[in-house]
């Protein structure tokens, strides 16, 4: 008896929510796949999780505003932020964000941090909280590329990643991190390498799935060779 009732308290605390982010097209792109990734997978179903998917701009501290609000709004268990790196051939779990911005080409709303930190006096470097080398190998076993990345870069999508680690501390029951994924085949210009939405989406998938399953992280060679 006091046993269900424990149970169900537990139940009722912790929610059912994944919050899935993705952005705005920059960059002079008409489309960005991440936010339509987030779209593709709103409402959908993992797991026993419902997702919520968001879009955030491309825009230095707009982004974590807007990330921290759809927190507030969806109360999520895991956060998955989702962003475009064009270039790269694989989808890619980010192992780390770290605290600096430093943009090469101006952000949506035309700023360009140069050297600065995303949080004042904040530690140098967050870990992902997610199991990034059993979401990889689980992404290899459904034949889509993918391995760990070992630098989410310096412009918007490092500064998302570190805002989202950074409020995770004070949300130690929410889990976080965040996935790079290819341009899509209509965006890559000759040579380079692209993923269609169909692959992208179904990554992610089983990037959530993977997370929601798995809290303590495999360990397995997944990094990428570069
Ligand atoms: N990619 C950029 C920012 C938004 C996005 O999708 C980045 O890698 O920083």
């Amino acid at each position: 008896m006091a046993q269900t009732r424990k149970s169900r308290k537990r139940g009722s605390a912790e929610t059912r929510n994944v919050l899935l982010t993705g952005f705005e097209p920059f960059g002079g792109e008409a489309i960005n796949p991440s936010g339509e990734i987030a779209r593709q997978l709103h409402g959908a179903v993992i797991g026993g999780h419902r997702v919520c998917g968001a879009l955030l701009p491309c825009v230095f501290g707009a982004a974590i505003a807007e990330l921290k609000r759809q927190m507030r709004v969806t109360k999520p268990a895991l956060v998955i932020c989702v962003g475009q790196a064009g270039g790269r051939a694989e989808i890619t779990p980010e192992r780390v964000a770290i605290n600096v911005d430093d943009a090469r080409i101006p952000d949506n709303a035309g700023r360009q941090p140069v050297d600065r930190p995303v949080v004042r006096g904040g530690p140098a470097a967050y870990w992902s909280a997610l199991p990034i080398k059993a979401m990889v190998a689980e992404m290899r076993r459904q034949g889509i590329p993918a391995a760990v990345s070992q630098t989410a870069g310096t412009f918007v999508c490092n500064h998302v990643f570190y805002g989202l680690m950074h409020e995770l501390r004070r949300q130690k029951k929410v889990r976080g991190g965040f996935i790079h994924v290819p341009f899509l085949p209509e965006q890559a210009r000759a040579g380079q390498p692209s993923l269609t939405l169909e692959t992208m989406t179904a990554a992610i998938g089983a990037a959530v799935a993977v997370a929601l399953k798995i809290r303590r992280d495999t360990r397995s060679a997944g990094g990428a060779t570069h």
